[in-house]
């Protein structure tokens, strides 16, 4: 299949291009580089050295598999850039990860808020435009976020919700309550998606991902040039990765509040089982489905307490330090959301365990000298200005 990967020089979106290349797909990936600029100009960077540009981490690619990925540098809020991809390449499948992905960059002040939602919003429709012109028959995965839902006092279904009200019913979206700027992006483009399904018949998957911790797949260990990023800074790191890393570093864990957020944890291995199971079973003309893409569900205290754990059997001394949160958030909330649509398409999902986070920290430690201190802790707060950042 032709497999155009948005956002391909990702976190993911690198992963997931060579596991397709070696499962015998034609893949072809676009990226502007927003992530590595936005690094560039906070003064940190992934923990891993990645290839220099996305064509250096395909000619490696080329090296150690003989396996080609197709590379377009260039941005998808410019049209150009979009019809262009579609009309060479001519994709099948188009899987979008090429968004601005971090809830606090989205937060630091309004310049960051519009850059966030107009890129977001702006390049989805592109590529909604795009396919609708030149490859109707094509199948939209797009990386949505559990996040679109917040955490509702009743339990989160998948994508829908049955309502009975005043005599009558119907199955509708489920409620959004976002809760940052960067989640808001992402309900922004499901109504979009699901827009162009309902009105030009586009196939579409939005999986609400939850929160993804790992570092390596298949693939990045085939050969060092194929490391994926791995960020733990306060803008782009998330919260399993993060406590990894500052396990190893000695740095206390950085639980907020009270620690009782939950969220949907996956694997990054099990974020491309998923993405391939929804690109092999696309959706019908016309239908937007909506997957929530996770594992298992966790509070920010019990990640913490896991990490500790294992730091102790992995002979670190972990303490946790609870911080004022710097968001605005439910800290003690109930959280029960359905995810059993990607299982009944035969996910096998890889739980995490403490064998995993050992497996982690010692790949952190390899690369323990790249790490940057001053941007561990929380700058960026939810309500007021941003904090300076303290050195
Ligand atoms: N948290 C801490 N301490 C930290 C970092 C985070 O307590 O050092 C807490 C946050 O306050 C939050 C939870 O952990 O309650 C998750 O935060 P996160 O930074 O790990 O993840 P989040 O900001 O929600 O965003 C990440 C990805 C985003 C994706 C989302 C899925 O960056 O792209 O959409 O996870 S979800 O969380 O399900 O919305």
């Amino acid at each position: 299949m032709r497999i155009l990967i948005l956002g391909g020089d990702g976190y993911l979106g690198w992963p997931t291009s060579m596991h397709f290349a070696r499962r015998g797909h034609e893949v072809h990936g676009a990226d502007d580089y927003l992530r590595r600029r936005a690094h560039a100009e906070a003064g940190t960077d992934s923990l891993t050295p990645i290839g220099e540009s996305l064509p250096a981490r395909a000619a490696a690619f080329r090296d150690v598999t003989g396996l080609e990925i197709g590379v377009t540098e260039g941005d998808l809020t410019e049209w150009d850039v979009v019809e262009r991809l579609f009309r060479e390449f001519e994709p099948e499948a188009i899987v979008h990860y090429g968004e601005m992905p971090s809830a606090p960059y989205s937060m630091i002040d309004r310049e960051h808020a519009v850059f966030t939602q107009t890129n977001n919003v702006v390049n989805t429709l592109n590529v909604l435009y795009a396919m609708a012109e030149l490859a109707p028959d094509a199948h939209l995965v797009k990386l949505g976020t559990m996040g679109e839902y917040g955490t509702p006092n009743i339990d989160i279904e998948e994508g829908y919700l049955e309502i009975q009200h005043k005599g009558r019913s119907d199955t509708l979206p489920f409620p959004k309550l976002p809760g940052s700027m960067y989640h808001l992006s992402k309900v922004h483009d499901s109504h979009n998606i699901h827009f162009a399904c309902r009105v030009w018949g586009l196939r579409a998957t939005d999986l609400n991902q939850g929160v993804v911790y790992g570092i390596e797949t298949e693939e990045t260990t085939l050969d060092e040039r194929l490391l994926t990023r791995f960020d733990y800074d306060e803008v782009f790191g998330t919260a399993l990765n993060r406590f990894c890393l500052q396990a190893v570093i000695g740095h206390p864990l950085t639980p907020y509040g009270k620690g009782g957020q939950t969220r949907g944890y996956l694997n990054i291995v099990d974020t491309l089982q998923c993405v391939e199971l929804a690109v092999t079973n696309p959706a019908e003309a016309g239908e937007f489905r909506v997957f929530n893409q996770f594992t298992e569900q966790f509070s920010v205290v019990e990640l913490a307490e896991l990490v500790r754990h294992a730091g102790a059997e992995a002979g670190l001394d972990v303490r946790v330090e609870h911080l004022d949160n710097p968001r605005v958030e439910l800290e003690e909330h109930y959280y029960n959301a359905a995810h059993t649509k990607l299982l009944e398409l035969g996910l096998q999902p890889h739980l995490l365990s403490e064998t995993l986070i050992e497996s982690m920290f010692s790949t952190i430690e390899r690369f323990k000298d790249r790490v940057i201190l001053d941007h561990i802790l929380p700058a960026t707060r939810w309500r007021g200005v941003r904090e300076p950042t303290p050195r």
